[in-house]
């Protein structure tokens, strides 16, 4: 059965799923609503359905259902590799079934046909200066592809239904996909190694040719399947994800939205935090501890410095989990296994010592354990990608699979669009009595 077969069975199941939950229980009450999370970012609010991924407070991330180490278990390899295809799992968020070997490669051939750049892509980006940041040059990228889109295509043809509008959105998602790492890689030869651009090689998986086309070798297609796989979804209310259905809930296409939600990925709270934690450690080792790894009196006595000037640990702290990020883990696995070494590494590790008791200390930082930024920049820096402004593009390319999928998926239940109410601050102030 091809993805697409698979995927109208799987529609047709799940919409009777929705139909009866809107017909029969409707009234149902889900959660109630505090002014500390309206006026508090919406914090814990139960207020999506996704069934991508869910995010437990102490668990952390399910795929489908799987932990990270089922899912790094059970995702097909290649011969040789020590991490999975990223095809599979994008074949496991979209339809929620661990693929076949067979299942892969049929999806593998699908992106190879469709991950030409266009050419006017390339040309404009060029033409933007070379000190803007990557994040930017990427949302720029996205958006103007929006020309491809084969959604606006059909609903500019009049052919809107509610039916089959997951099907063009699904062309929009299989192509953005595929280009994704393109456009990326490009990004990084085109602003780091003075222009060089490696083409693609279609005999190379997805995590390959990244590998491949940023011109580092092996281990680094591995890391750059561990890193797109690691950083999929985080459900659907972290910044990224909800940006992408918020603005898709308008009929936006695929382009529109996931050029938006970069835009929020761009964010110091949100991905570019990975950033944030290289710079800040490259800080540290230049001005503290003259280049070398600190002790742990200098460590501390920095990460009080950054607190005291009212900046947050970038990596540390989470809007839902409670305990360390099994991403986190996922990666330190990684790195102790390759990179036992490297001095980065034994700063973030004295860093996963040091810094929760201090957080902690404060008595208002909710989650005083890492999250999946504060590890991921010391393994791109021990392949050479130094370049720390680049890492939330990585994020980016990852981070697609899981918010592509949840566009084909919204599209497919018929997900209305988004328009939550708001209120005055007269109005809380009655509610509470105060008048
Ligand atoms: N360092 C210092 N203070 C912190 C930190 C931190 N790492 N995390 C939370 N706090 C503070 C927070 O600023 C707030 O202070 P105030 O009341 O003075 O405004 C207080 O603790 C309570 O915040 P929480 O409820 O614990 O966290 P919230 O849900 O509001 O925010 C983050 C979550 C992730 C935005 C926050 O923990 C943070 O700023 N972390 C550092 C940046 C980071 O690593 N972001 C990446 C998140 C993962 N991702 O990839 O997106
Ligand atoms: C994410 O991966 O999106 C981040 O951990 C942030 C979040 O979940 O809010």
């Amino acid at each position: 059965m091809s993805l697409k077969e698979k995927l109208a069975e799987k529609i047709e199941q799940q919409r009777l799923r929705t139909a009866k939950l809107l017909k029969e229980y409707g009234d149902v009450k889900v959660d109630e609503v505090t002014i500390s999370q309206v006026v508090g970012g919406m914090r814990g609010i139960k207020s999506m359905v996704t069934d991508i991924s869910y995010l437990d407070p102490e668990e952390g991330i399910r795929f489908r259902g799987y932990t990270i180490p089922e899912v790094l278990e059970k995702l097909p390899k290649m011969p040789g590799a020590e991490m999975p295809y990223v095809e599979g799992q994008f074949y496991l968020l979209l339809t929620g079934e661990i693929p076949t070997e067979e299942d892969v490669q049929e999806l593998a051939e699908e992106l190879k046909k469709r991950k030409a750049l266009p050419e006017y892509v390339k040309d404009m980006l060029r033409a933007m200066p070379r000190d803007t940041h990557p994040m930017t040059l990427f949302a720029a990228g996205i958006v103007a592809m929006q020309r491809e889109s084969k959604f606006a295509e059909y609903y500019e043809a009049g052919h809107f239904n509610k039916n089959t509008a997951w099907e063009p959105t699904l062309e929009d998602a299989l192509d953005l996909m595929a280009k994704l790492p393109v456009l990326g890689a490009y990004i990084y030869r085109m602003k780091y190694r003075g222009d060089t651009f490696i083409p693609s090689n279609p005999d190379l998986d997805l995590g390959g040719d990244f590998a491949n086309m940023m011109g580092i070798p092996k281990p680094y297609d591995d890391v750059a399947r561990m890193y797109f796989i690691l950083h999929a979804d985080h459900e659907s209310g972290n910044v990224s994800a909800h940006t992408a259905h918020l603005v898709a809930s308008a009929l936006s296409d695929v382009y529109y939205s996931y050029s938006a939600a970069m835009g929020g990925l761009a964010g110091p709270l949100h991905g570019l935090a990975n950033q944030e934690v290289l710079k800040w450690i490259q800080e540290l080792m230049k001005n503290k501890s003259g280049g070398k790894v600190p002790t742990k009196d200098e460590l501390k006595k920095f990460v009080e410095e950054t607190l005291a000037s009212g900046q947050v640990i970038p990596g540390y702290g989470h809007a839902v989990l409670r305990k360390t990020d099994p991403r986190y883990m996922a990666q330190r696995e990684f790195a102790l296994n390759h990179l036992k070494d490297d001095p980065i590494f034994a700063v973030v590790s004295m860093l996963f010592e040091v810094v929760p008791p201090i957080l902690s200390s404060l008595g208002k930082v909710k989650n005083p354990w890492p999250n999946v930024d504060a590890q991921s920049g010391v393994i791109q820096w021990h392949y050479g990608v130094v370049e720390y402004d680049f890492y939330t593009v990585l994020f980016g390319i990852g981070r697609a699979l899981g918010v592509l999928a949840n566009l084909v998926w919204d599209r497919a239940l018929g997900y209305a669009i988004e328009r939550p109410k708001s209120v005055t601050t007269d109005m809380l102030e009655e509610w509470a009595g105060i008048h």
